[in-house]
């Protein structure tokens, strides 16, 4: 077993500046998990047109596996946009403009697991990681979903899953499903904030209650930590680095390829949640949804650093 299978919607984020990025949360995963040397694949269909095209290469550029992808011919990929406005709080809030109903991604079906690039990969992989987005898409998508965690068709690994929640893509707003499917993983990710909302607590060992099943679940406390809890209740908690946060898209994407990493690895879970907010802190000081992680050496000495120097 080796590597991290991501499964999920890619899409291309439209920039105030035109430009445009790879953007979804699990292709976010992959290519952040690629820049740290872990071997990561994006799973996915994408549309036969210029954005699909993009999304391959710039994957493919950034040493993610793409050999799974598909390509359907009668349907769209998926793009979006940002918009950043002050919330009641007058914080700075940021909203997704999503044009992606219809896309190609939101078309597969439980039949995708079976596909043979798709089927090999999942069966190589030490974690295959998906997320609260999918099943949103589409019902044919959380039939899939459902198949995938319940049944794991030919999967040995760990099956991670990010909550994820999206309220915009979910019409009646009930998060029942995405808390089903979460207790349905090995390891659950998920926001503070997130885990109010769809959980109805923030507090790690009454989540343990909501999710019992899962191995692992990590509650991510935004700038203050990040705790993971194991079945019996046992938790173990790292402050979060403390940086000027210029935009959140993404944090928690990177946050899970640096955790990740530390799995494969077969990392403790102080270190796992390290990984974690380093490759958070490199995403929220930057516009963009992805940032490069720390190069190998300065990673390894924030690695060392004592917990002290992180509170
Ligand atoms: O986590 C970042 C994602 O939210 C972003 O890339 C877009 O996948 C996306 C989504 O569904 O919101």
């Amino acid at each position: 077993e080796s590597g991290v299978a991501c499964l999920g919607e890619a899409m291309v984020l439209v920039a105030p500046d035109s430009t445009l990025h790879l953007a979804g949360a699990e292709a976010n995963v992959a290519a952040g998990l690629a820049a740290l040397g872990v071997p990561a694949a994006w799973v996915g269909r994408l549309g036969d047109d210029e954005f699909g095209t993009l999304i391959r290469t710039e994957l493919q550029a950034r040493g993610v596996d793409v050999r799974a992808i598909e390509v359907d011919p009668d349907r769209p990929t998926g793009h979006y946009s940002k918009a950043t406005a002050l919330d009641e709080h007058g914080e700075p809030r940021t909203d997704s403009l999503y044009s992606r109903a219809g896309s190609a991604a939101s078309a597969m079906d439980p039949g995708f697991l079976d596909g043979p690039a798709v089927a090999d990969l999942f069966g190589r992989a030490a974690v295959v990681h998906c997320s609260g987005i999918t099943p949103a898409l589409s019902d044919s998508c959380l039939a899939l979903m459902r198949r995938l965690l319940r049944d794991r068709p030919g999967i040995s690994g760990v099956v991670s899953f990010d909550v994820n929640w999206r309220e915009q893509l979910w019409p009646d707003g009930d998060p029942r499903m995405v808390v089903e499917l979460a207790n349905l993983a090995d390891l659950v990710l998920v926001g503070a904030d997130e885990a109010l909302r769809v959980l109805g607590t923030a507090d790690p060992h009454e989540l343990r209650l909501i999710l019992p099943a899962p191995a692992t679940v990590v509650v991510k406390d935004g700038a203050h930590r990040a705790l993971a809890v194991d079945r019996s209740g046992r938790s173990v908690a790292v402050p979060a680095l403390r940086v000027d946060v210029v935009e959140p898209v993404g944090a928690g994407d990177a946050f899970a390829a640096g955790y990740l990493s530390g799995v494969v690895r077969g990392e403790d879970q102080a270190r796992c949640l390290r990984r974690g907010h380093i490759g958070a802190a490199a995403t929220l000081t930057v516009a963009a949804d992805s940032a490069p992680p720390p190069p190998a050496e300065l990673l390894d000495e924030l690695l060392r650093c004592s917990e002290s120097d992180w509170a």
